[in-house]
């Protein structure tokens, strides 16, 4: 449950990134950023929760290349930090005792991460969150609590939570482009693992996989905006859920901010949730278009032996300047990889490869290219592998070793 709750407000930040008479994938790019504020407010029994979301910021900070299941894909890294300042008030019934105490629980969670999205169509492919939490108990309310459970209640106040999680495939919460009227389905499967940091105490969640299946629509658009229902969002679904609370999910995107500008989650047409982007965004709907760059490379000797390591660098180009290539992914094809402008690799056995290299400019465009490399044997009449050339070495260093000690 604690990990859930620390998912909801991972998820407030993750709703966040989604996606555009078409709505198209929006032209992000490094430096872009949004601000978001917002507030929770439920009443649940005798007990409600109020809190104000602020100063919750996500910037594209760089596009990298990620190894997802196996495939390669351009990514956008999305550095977000925020702060959730709340209480908790109302009454506690003990129903084996009948007695009654005020609860009054402030908290503070200040919440830092990284996501990712692919650069194609901005589908959330990992993040990586750390919530710091300052719980604030009155001590008559955990003397109570002690005093009053039977069961003796395992008080572990969290500190922080740490959460990885990754999704197979990238979780596509837009299908874009998005038309007018569409409605679309997308289902994956999360891998999360978490730490729980208390005082005195780390507990680990070891890595657990679900599926997510949701449903969304685009109800209706107005000027700049989209508005889009879903079913399901993921983790505040599952929260709220728990909390026994059915949420309708009402989302707007505005083409001009290229982002979401507002979440709300409804409770018999209340609103529960609402998150708002404020004033305080970078973003640019009319500037132009990224071309993507032309990958390409070469490599060294042409023909090579078993023996020799290979030198492979890179040529790749880019219409918007060369410069704004940002990273380079060699994959050997022989389960090996490498990054960089320049690197060199070594066989270990002679063979046909198939050599990729993938470049990511600074907008997300990519491009790949393949080569096939031939690497031969031994060569003529029975060089010895490089394997046996290191044993006569090491043999050679030995006997050198022990005639110098003799000669000493
Ligand atoms: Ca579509
Ligand atoms: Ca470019």
């Amino acid at each position: 449950m604690k990990t859930k709750f620390v998912i909801l407000l991972a998820l407030i930040v993750m709703i966040v990134p989604f996606c555009n008479a078409q709505l198209d994938v929006p032209n992000w790019r490094i430096g872009d950023y949004w601000e978001y504020s917002g507030s929770f407010n439920s009443e649940m029994e005798n007990i409600s929760i109020q809190a104000q979301l602020t100063d919750l910021r996500l910037e594209v900070s760089s596009t990298e290349i990620s190894q997802v299941n196996g495939e390669i894909l351009g990514t956008f890294r999305v550095p977000m930090d925020g702060v959730i300042i709340g209480t908790i008030t109302g009454e506690m019934l003990n129903p084996l005792t009948n007695n009654t105490l005020a609860v009054d629980v402030g908290f503070t969670f200040s919440l830092t991460g990284i996501l990712f999205f692919t650069t194609l169509n901005l589908s959330l492919v990992k993040y990586d969150i750390t919530v710091n939490l300052d719980i604030d108990i009155p001590p008559a309310l955990l003397e109570f609590l002690e005093n009053n459970l039977l069961e003796p209640l395992d008080l572990f106040i969290p500190e922080q939570l740490i959460e990885r999680a990754s999704f197979s495939p990238p979780l596509s919460f837009m299908d874009f482009p998005v038309d007018i009227n569409e409605n679309w389905a997308f289902s994956s499967n999360i891998t999360t693992s978490s730490e729980i940091v208390g005082e005195d105490r780390r507990e680990e969640i070891p890595p657990q996989t679900s599926d997510i299946y949701f449903e969304a629509e685009n109800v209706k658009t107005s000027g700049d905006a989209y508005y889009m229902t879903l079913s399901y969002i993921p983790f505040l679904s599952d929260i709220a859920d728990l909390m026994e609370i059915e949420l309708g999910n009402e989302w707007e995107w505005s083409v001009s901010k290229g982002m979401i500008q507002k979440i709300q989650g409804l409770q018999d047409s209340t609103e529960v949730l609402g998150i708002i982007l404020t004033e305080n965004y970078l973003y640019d709907s009319a500037r132009e278009k990224n071309n993507p760059p032309v990958a390409n490379f070469t490599y060294s000797p042409q023909d090579p032996k078993q023996i020799n390591p290979l030198n492979f660098v890179d040529q790749s180009t880019d219409p918007d300047g060369t410069n704004d290539i940002m990273a380079w992914y060699w994959d050997f094809g022989d389960g090996k990889n490498a990054t960089g402008t320049q690197t060199s690799h070594q066989y270990e056995s002679s063979g046909i490869y198939d050599v990729k290299l993938f470049v990511i400019d600074k907008y997300g465009g990519v491009d790949t290219i393949q080569k096939t490399v031939t690497v031969s044997g031994d060569g003529n009449g029975g060089i010895p592998g490089f394997g046996i050339v290191l044993v006569f070495l090491a043999v050679a260093l030995l006997i050198i070793r022990k005639s110098t000690r003799k000669s000493l």
